[in-house]
């Protein structure tokens, strides 16, 4: 079953929508619930997720010249990344990586392809085995650091993991790596999370990784927690991405421990490894690997948008600012919806449907004007001025009184909503 489906198709129909409303939102993040469960999302997860979806699609309002359906898209994006984190950049320095997981998550093959990867970049790498659990530990790690090519340190028989660490720093005291390998159960107990703290006090970790494979999922942020209280977390590393999982468990994990994800297994070889690209693992989470497209319309948009700057200030209505906001609506789409977004919906129809048309020649009126004139329109209640104004721009009287009238309309809704500070707060952030 392609699980992404239906979240992709909801995408395309958002694209059609002219306004975020609760309707709209509510059928695009059923879709969206759909997705994150398939990836084995934690329930209560993906429902909070949803709701801060919504809460923020309808308190908030596109910036001029986004579509909803790119809007909408970013956001869930962003949201995923708060989560989750931005794209991970292995930081080439000293350091020591302590991993843990439960039995099987891959951290004894993670432990290597990182000292592989270190070392591929320059830096003198180490591997530490405490995995004083499993009887075939020791050497797996040890055959594990002879491919990758790097220096092994273990003590076979020894059930004490804080001894083993011990000894290991002493011996790789002039490695710039060191990852210690620890030991796994099926489940967490008090006995693995106590051996967790003594190698961890002796160690003195930089990063405290846990090792989570991709098809686990419910269960992650649980562990996450427990990892998290018992040594601090500061990452987590989702392995077997090759396979079936999504890494649902991922967000789960971090969200449980605010953490970020740090690197991705992507095969059993020691190369299969990867930093984190949250473009690629959350395209792949929701079934819609063109995520990274459509989010960098919204960045080229933002930006856009923050090029032209149109200052208004919204407590004080004159003919520019007057001309300034309604030339910001324009760009907005439809005007009815987006007063009505602020709770403005009792707007005349009028001055709420200003085609652009209207609007250039109302910029020309505005352009007749003299300073004071566009100050205060008091002062234009007078048939010499109106008839100069009009034929300076090239309009009849009649558009001239049209534009008072319309001015005088808004300056209206202004009044009412004057003591509205946070509608005051985003009609001055409109243009
Ligand atoms: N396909 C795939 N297999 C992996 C990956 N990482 C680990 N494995 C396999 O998963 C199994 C358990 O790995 P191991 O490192 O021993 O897990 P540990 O018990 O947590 O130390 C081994 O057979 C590994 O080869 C991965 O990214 N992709
Ligand atoms: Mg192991």
């Amino acid at each position: 079953m392609d699980l992404g489906e239906g979240l992709r198709k909801a995408i395309a129909r958002l694209q059609h929508a002219t306004i975020i409303d609760t309707k709209t939102i509510r059928e695009f993040n059923k879709e969206l619930q759909k997705s994150l469960l398939g990836a084995d999302v934690e329930v209560e997860l993906v429902l909070n997720f949803t709701k801060s979806i919504e809460d923020k699609a309808l308190k908030s309002r596109p910036p001029a010249g986004l579509a909803p359906r790119d809007y909408i898209t970013n956001m869930v994006y962003e949201g995923l990344v708060e989560l989750m984190g931005r794209s991970y950049e292995p930081k080439l320095k000293r350091q020591r990586i302590l991993l843990m997981g439960l039995y099987g998550s891959g951290k004894t093959t993670t432990a290597a392809k990182l000292a592989k990867f270190y070392q591929d970049r320059g830096l003198s790498a180490a591997l530490i085995c405490c995995d004083v659990a499993r009887p075939a530990a020791y050497e797996q790690l040890e055959t594990l650091a002879k491919q990758a090519n790097v220096m092994f340190f273990g003590k076979k028989g020894e059930k004490d993991a804080s001894k083993i660490v011990k000894e290991g720093l002493e011996k790789f005291k002039d490695k710039q790596v060191v990852i210690c390998d620890t030991s796994g159960r099926n489940a967490l107990d008090s006995e693995l999370i106590n051996e967790l703290k003594r190698v961890a006090d002796v160690f003195k970790a930089d990063e405290r990784i846990m090792v989570i494979n991709a098809d686990i999922g419910q269960v992650a942020g649980r562990q996450a927690m427990q990892f998290h209280n018992a040594v601090g977390m500061t990452g987590v590393i989702v392995t077997k991405m090759d396979g079936s999982g999504k890494g649902g468990g991922a967000l789960s994990a971090t969200n449980a421990a605010k953490s970020s994800v740090m690197f991705i297994g992507t095969g059993e070889k020691l190369s299969n490894i990867e930093p984190y690209n949250s473009e690629k693992f959350i395209g792949s989470l929701l079934g819609v690997p063109d995520i990274a497209g459509l989010v960098s319309n919204v960045q080229i948009a933002i930006k856009e948008a923050q090029l032209k700057p149109e200052e208004v200030e919204a407590e004080e209505l004159n003919f520019e600012t007057f001309y300034a906001q309604l030339r910001a609506m324009g760009k907005m789409g439809p005007l009815k919806n987006i007063f009505g977004m602020m709770g403005a919906s009792d707007l005349p129809k009028d001055v709420v449907e200003q085609g652009e048309e209207k609007l250039n020649k109302y910029k020309a009126i505005i352009g007749s004007m003299t300073k004071e004139e566009r100050s205060n329109e008091r002062i234009l209640h007078n048939p010499t001025r109106i008839k100069r104004i009009a034929k300076g721009s090239g309009v009849t009287e009649k558009d001239v009184h049209q534009l008072i009238s319309d001015f005088n309309k808004m300056r209206r809704m202004f009044d009412t909503l004057k003591n509205d500070r946070s509608f005051r707060k985003r009609f001055a952030n409109m243009a």
